[in-house]
Formats: structure tokens, C-alpha cells, sequence
């Protein structure tokens, strides 16, 4: 992987993408520089202080959706082309915004955030490469919330739903999962985890005196369809079961 300095340029090896396509995760350090981080960092400390925490009282994480339609400095993240790019090269297909989210544990929140994939939650059709960009906004080392994946579980596709705040319930629909190896990556502010929509992964609790502030644009494939589900970002927007997302909501980036 090597980077080029300004932006768009950022080049993902075909080694990164291979590998990534048989973990289902990778790591890019300084997919935005440590200033932008900071800068980034104190956009989202604004935000959170107005915006409706969607996760409501759980103790796992404060959750802020679609931020960059609702500021602009968390808008060029979201919509950075240096991670549209990764994302795309690493998806292998063009790709537009599901929804982003700042994922805020408090200090000493207390509460892991459990194994689960992403992609069961979402009222989507015909998506393969869906995936997360996760951006550490200030350092995460596992202290403070990191993430861990079990790699290669992305081939579990067809599961239910499993519950983040259930420590069992992915294990009890994909009992296999136990006893896989688990990677677990500490990041420093600016550096980034992507994660495939059907990969398992899980967070720790916050145990410093420090927020974890993290934030995370998901994209999926652009021609996965609606499947006239229910979700937080896609309800009342008149969407038609069946058609893919094409609406001012999901842009396409890459
Ligand atoms: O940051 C966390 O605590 C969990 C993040 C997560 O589950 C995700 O980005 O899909």
C-alpha cells in the first residue's frame, strides 16, 4: 500500500486487496493525515453535543447518524476521496454511501460491543463487497474500544441478526465462529480498519479517561437493491422495493 500526497491518490496494492478479499478486513495507517484526524476529531465533539444520539441509552456506544448531511468539516470525511477510493479498490465494484455514523464510547463506558456482522441489519438485496470504513479519530489502542474481527467469516452470509449487546448470539447462529483465530487492531488517530458487511467483529469497552471517537462510512455495492425493510436511513424517503438506492442520500463516490 502506498500513499501520494494531495488527495485523490491513495493506491491500494493488489497484495492488500487480495488479502483483504480472503480476511474480509484490512488496516491503512494515515488514511487521513494526524492533523486532519484533529480536525476531524473536533467536529465530531460538536456534533455530538447537538446531535440525537440514536443508540439512545446504551451503555455500548453513543451513535450519531449521518453526520456528514448535517455538517460540512464531517462531510469532506465522509466523503474523502482518498477512503471512496480504497473502498471501491478494495469492493473490486463501483460502490455508493449506505450512511456514515460516529461511534462515541464515554470513557469507562463499561460495554463491549459484541460479535456481529453488519450486513443482517440492513434492508438490502443483492449486495457482496459491502464494507465499513472504521476511522480512529483520536488513538484507540485496546484499552480504549478497538476493534477485533474473526477473519474470514465473511463467507458466513444468510445468518439472522445477532444482538451487539449478547456476548453468545453470534455463536449461537454460527457456533464455528468460537473457536477461530481473532484479529485484534489498536489504531492510531488517522489510521483506519476496513471490514466487509458479513465479517464478524466486535469492539472492547472503554477503560480510560479518554472518549473513544470513532467514525465510520459504510458503503455498499451500487446496484444492491431495496428490499423495502425497515431502517432508520432509508425510511420515508419514498424508496421503491426492488430499485436499487438512487437517491441524493446514497451517493456514489470512488
Ligand atoms: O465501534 C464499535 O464499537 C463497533 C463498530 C461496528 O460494529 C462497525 O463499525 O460495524
Amino acid at each position: 500500500m502506498t500513499t501520494t500526497e494531495p488527495t485523490p491518490t491513495l493506491i491500494v496494492d493488489e497484495e492488500t486487496i487480495s488479502a483483504y478479499r480472503k480476511d474480509g478486513v484490512t488496516t491503512i495507517r494515515n488514511v487521513i493525515s494526524p492533523e486532519e484526524a484533529a480536525r476531524f476529531r473536533d467536529a465530531a465533539i460538536a456534533v455530538s453535543g447537538i446531535a440525537s444520539d440514536y443508540a439512545g441509552s446504551s451503555a455500548i456506544f453513543n451513535q450519531y447518524v449521518n453526520v456528514w448531511q448535517q455538517n460540512d468539516v464531517l462531510r469532506e470525511l465522509t466523503l474523502h476521496p482518498n477512503v471512496a477510493a480504497a473502498a471501491t479498490a478494495l469492493a473490486g465494484v463501483p460502490v455508493r454511501v449506505w450512511h456514515d455514523h460516529l461511534l462515541i464510547k464515554p470513557p469507562h463506558n463499561g460495554a463491549a460491543t459484541e460479535f456481529h456482522q453488519d450486513a443482517p441489519y440492513w434492508p438490502h438485496a443483492g449486495s457482496r463487497q459491502s464494507l465499513s470504513a472504521w476511522i480512529a479519530l483520536v488513538d484507540v489502542p485496546v484499552e480504549r474500544g478497538c476493534m477485533t474481527f474473526i477473519p474470514g467469516s465473511h463467507h458466513h452470509q444468510g445468518l439472522r441478526a445477532q444482538d451487539l449487546a449478547d456476548r453468545d448470539d453470534l455463536f449461537r447462529v454460527a457456533p464455528d465462529l468460537r473457536w477461530e483465530q481473532r484479529l485484534t487492531i489498536p489504531l492510531r488517530a488517522g489510521d483506519c480498519t476496513f471490514h466487509n458487511a458479513y465479517l464478524a467483529h466486535s469492539a472492547t469497552p472503554n477503560l480510560t479517561d479518554d472518549p473513544r471517537i470513532a467514525h465510520v462510512t459504510i458503503y455498499i455495492d451500487a446496484d444492491t437493491t431495496y428490499t423495502g425493510g425497515g431502517h432508520v436511513v432509508s425510511d420515508g424517503l419514498g424508496l421503491t422495493p426492488g430499485q436499487p438506492f438512487a437517491h441524493e442520500s446514497f451517493p456514489k463516490v470512488g
